[in-house]
């Protein structure tokens, strides 16, 4: 296969140029001052990931032409197409335009786009072609003429901090990873049965004693609204906007345990599921202060995560709960986030309720993957290590959820795409390691019901054809990858599933081109040298010869 330009995500397009240009610590970058702010960080980043400083001037202070300019322009943007689906953000596609022209010759290299977000995307493939060609400090960049732009809009990561609690510096540098593979959500799922992670001024025990515990005998912990303020300003800095997601009306252990008089009676069938770690029990909007509770939190939600256009209501996994009933909870849930001006993004199950063209489906699994996870016997029944009355509550879900997507689709909604197979980076990495002490931690983190994945398998697929009952980019909304935590102890597990996949995850969502996987690890390898100046944990399959 042809080289690309050692850049992930692919670019769109490459032209050669004639020449190269050598960059050295101390070559200026100028643009204009209302990039400054972007430009000094494109320059930071730079001095961190490759150990070359650039020297900061200002567009009218200096003499002679800068090594790297950076300006505002459209010239010759058009020829790639604009992104698909829908901006986490709100925007219009073509307000946030994040398509950049990359030119480097001879006499210099020059970055433009028609918004700050496109320059932040344009910087961020320069930065990745200065890391991969340092050596000895001397970076020679060979001439060529790039002009790019995402497939989708919507290119994200959903991170579970409730399992596990992943306190603000393990966030920043999730951040860090998302904005250097183009990705710009970040979806926090900030309640689960183990935890929940952030303040709501009403209900004050959420926190204190939701947040208490984690999965396990994991310390707890959860995210002051100072904290929130922190991570969404950090995020926005990066072009990365933070989806929350408040998971009702399952996965509600922690809800239960501050506020019991929202739980519902104990059952017989609770009790035996909970030995299999599966939580029966939810909440329901006909119970006591439910419709407060539930209106509370998403106003506190909201207040707290300004920048997105979207508030994730959860919906999924509602285990014994009449369908009914589930259906009118989450259609509360998604008419207490349109009075709040925002949108309603549910897991699959969320399509049981009435959606429409306002929402988000995020798909995830479709029934037959449950036979890869537990095998079938020569019945075609699925052999499972729960008692047969538990797995049929786990395969009725799937069914049924999986069921009514094409009703949602039909009736305008957009969908998210999240398939389990794909795009779980909590599948075990299949790849062996290249040592011994990442072989142990290879066979620990990920969940052990799902089968182990190879990072080849993991990059060489396509979101539409992935995807049932669609068949072109147009229904989709945008693709997300997850990072369940039940098998991740801490930082050092998060990003030992991340990377090297989440590089896949960005090729995915920003490139049209096909990947091949022997072209993919040139490029791969050559990013190795950015995660290992960052002090990043990333997972090392022996078969790729890494720098
Ligand atoms: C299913 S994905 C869940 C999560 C688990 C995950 C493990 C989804 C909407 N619900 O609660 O953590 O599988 O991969």
């Amino acid at each position: 296969a042809a080289a690309r330009p050692a850049a992930i995500p692919a670019v769109q397009s490459a032209d050669p140029s004639v020449g190269s240009f050598s960059l050295v610590s101390g070559a200026q970058i100028s643009g204009p001052s209302s990039l400054a702010a972007i430009v000094a960080r494109f320059a930071a980043d730079v001095e961190t990931d490759s150990g070359v400083a650039l020297d900061l001037v200002d567009a009218g202070a200096r003499s002679g032409a800068p090594a790297i300019s950076v300006e505002i322009d459209e010239t010759g943007l058009a020829s790639v197409a604009l992104a698909r689906g829908l901006r986490a953000d709100g925007r219009d596609l073509r307000d946030a335009d994040e398509r950049y022209g990359l030119e480097i010759d001879s006499t210099g290299i020059r970055v433009w786009a028609t918004t700050p977000e496109g320059i932040h995307r344009g910087l961020t493939t320069l930065r990745q072609l200065i890391t991969s060609t340092t050596t000895a400090g001397v970076v020679e960049l060979s001439g060529v003429r790039i002009v790019d732009g995402p497939r989708f809009a919507w290119r994200g990561l959903s991170v579970d901090v409730a399992r596990t609690f992943h306190d603000v510096g393990t966030i920043k540098r999730v951040i860090d990873m998302c904005s250097l593979y183009k990705l710009n959500v970040l979806h926090l799922h900030l309640t689960d049965d183990h935890g929940w992670r952030f303040e709501v001024p009403a209900w004050p025990a959420l926190a204190e004693v939701g947040g208490a515990g984690a999965l396990g005998d994991r310390p707890g912990g959860h995210y002051t609204q100072a904290d929130v303020a922190a991570i969404v300003a950090y995020a926005s800095e990066r072009f990365v906007t933070v989806v929350p997601e408040v998971d009702m009306p399952g996965h509600t252990q922690a809800v239960f345990a501050a506020y019991p008089e929202l739980a519902p009676e104990p059952s017989p069938a609770a009790a035996q599921a909970e030995a299999f770690g599966l939580a029966i029990g939810t909440l329901d909007s006909d119970r006591g202060r439910t419709r407060e509770f539930v209106r509370d939190v998403l106003a506190a939600v909201a207040a707290q995560f300004p920048t997105s256009a979207w508030i994730h209501v959860g919906g999924d996994e509602a285990f014994g709960m009449p369908d009914e009933a589930h259906a009118a909870f989450v259609e509360f849930a998604v008419s207490t986030v349109r009075d709040l001006g925002r949108h309603a993004v549910g897991w699959q199950e969320a399509a049981r309720a009435d959606v429409g063209p306002e929402e988000l489906i995020q798909y995830w699994i479709e029934p037959t993957q449950l036979e890869g996870m537990f095998g079938a016997n020569s019945d075609g029944a699925i052999e499972a290590p729960f008692p047969p009355e538990v797995m049929e509550l786990v395969a009725d879900n799937l069914a049924k959820s999986f069921g009514d997507v094409p009703a949602a689709l039909a009736k305008g909604a957009s969908i998210l795409v999240s398939s389990n197979r794909t795009l779980y980076l909590d599948r075990p990495h299949a790849d062996a390691a290249a040592t011994v002490e990442q072989e142990a931690t290879r066979s620990r983190v990920g969940l052990p019901f799902y089968p182990p994945a190879t990072l080849r398998e993991m990059v060489e697929w396509d979101p539409v054809a992935e995807t049932p009952a669609i068949e072109s980019d147009h229904r989709i909304g945008g693709i997300e990858a997850a990072v369940w935590c039940e098998t991740v102890t801490n930082r050092d597990d998060l990003e030992f599933l991340l990377l090297p996949r989440l590089a896949g995850v960005g090729e995915r969502g920003w490139s049209t081109h096909p990947t091949d996987w022997n072209e993919y690890v040139v490029r791969l390898a050559a990013a190795s040298r950015a995660w290992n100046r960052r002090g990043w944990n990333w997972f090392r399959p022996a078969s790729i010869e890494w720098p």
